[in-house]
């Protein structure tokens, strides 16, 4: 039964759980808990964490990446990767006896990128990328010019490869952690959620990026070969792909039948890579009420999360207002979901 769920929040407060439940929402999606441990979590500590979501009658859905920096050498393929894949199995474990059933990674070992913010729908405030802006980040072919000294993906390249990282590699890199970690999700009953690179682009900061278009999906899916591999399927940045809305449409009329879709990021940006900004619901590139019935109609069963949200004026750090616009906004194409057939 789909269903939607609050998400992009680190530690379960009563404000939060409360705002959750006064919206009619009874799931929720943690983004890197917050909980004791440097290298992997706990079986009591995820328990304990399930419980309390619990106690405020919400259901703990997933589970959004573990620290990045808890699986960097994997993604890097450097010295001491087997030692963190065994951290990383250790938490998979644990979260299977815990109760909770999915746990979200991305494989982009720089992360997220953005440029400056711009201003969207009556001045509000989005996130955004130019890949033209982002060009001085690029390192050069020598690596002499860092991209930024503080990242520890900088330092572990210094400390490890120092060199570019191709897509390839990148590609070798993955096989070698997915296989290293999906039997133990299988033995678990947990299931790996991959998260498209955000942007979708072949490669930043001397990085090769896997996750940027339909068929690398495929080959990761074939690569993993496993009940226990799915997708966390970032409408978002689907849309930022190249074709925009026919990305979006790509990826859920093939993974959803195969039920591949574990859960769903609702969110949208307008323009695609190499320049594309963030927005509200029904002003980007896809039409939510069209996505949200092709999902219905693809098989999908999990849940939808919020993701990033417009900055509305005075609004909280987590935006609650920006939120709650997203989530009514959903809500509504739900209910009018029920009078269309399936
Ligand atoms: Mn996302």
């Amino acid at each position: 039964m789909i269903r939607i769920a609050i998400g992009q929040f680190q530690y379960v407060t009563e404000e939060t759980m409360l705002f959750g439940r006064q919206l009619g929402v009874t799931s929720c999606q943690l983004n890197w808990p917050a909980l004791p441990g440097d290298a992997q979590w706990e079986y009591e500590d995820l328990l304990a964490l399930r419980f309390e979501c619990e106690k405020y009658g919400m259901k703990l859905e997933a589970l959004e990446n573990t620290p990045f920096d808890w699986y960097l050498k994997p993604m890097l393929g450097i010295d001491g990767r087997d030692i963190q894949i065994e951290h990383y199995k250790n938490t998979i474990r644990n979260m299977g006896r815990a109760g909770i059933p999915i746990l979200g990674y991305h494989f982009m070992p720089n992360s997220v990128w953005r440029t400056p913010n711009e201003l969207g729908r009556g001045g509000a405030a989005v996130t955004a990328f130019d890949m033209d802006r982002a060009m001085q980040f690029q390192p050069k072919p020598d690596l002499a010019a860092k991209v930024d000294p503080d990242i520890t993906v900088q330092r572990l390249m210094d400390e490890g490869p120092n060199r570019f990282i191709s897509e390839d590699e990148m590609w070798s890199n993955y096989e070698y952690f997915i296989k290293g970690v999906i039997p133990t999700a299988e033995e678990a009953g947990v299931k790996l959620a991959l998260h498209p690179d955000d942007p979708p682009v072949p490669e930043l900061g001397g990085i090769g990026r896997l996750f940027h278009k339909f068929e690398n999906f495929k080959q990761a899916m074939e690569i993993a070969n496993s009940e226990a591999w799915g997708l966390d399927l970032c409408l978002g940045s689907c849309s930022e792909m190249p074709g925009g809305a026919s990305s979006v449409k790509q990826m859920i009329e093939y993974f959803g039948p195969l039920g591949k879709i574990l859960y769903v990021h609702f969110r949208d940006v307008q323009g695609t890579v190499p320049k594309f900004k963030e927005c509200f619901l029904g002003e980007g590139n896809y039409n939510p009420g069209e996505v949200m019935l092709m999902l219905k109609k693809n098989g999908f069963t999990g849940f939808m999360s919020t993701d990033h949200v417009p900055v509305i004026v005075n609004d909280s750090p987590w935006q609650h207002r920006s939120r709650g616009h997203a989530l009514g906004y959903m809500q509504g194409l739900m209910n009018m979901m029920e009078f269309v057939e399936g």
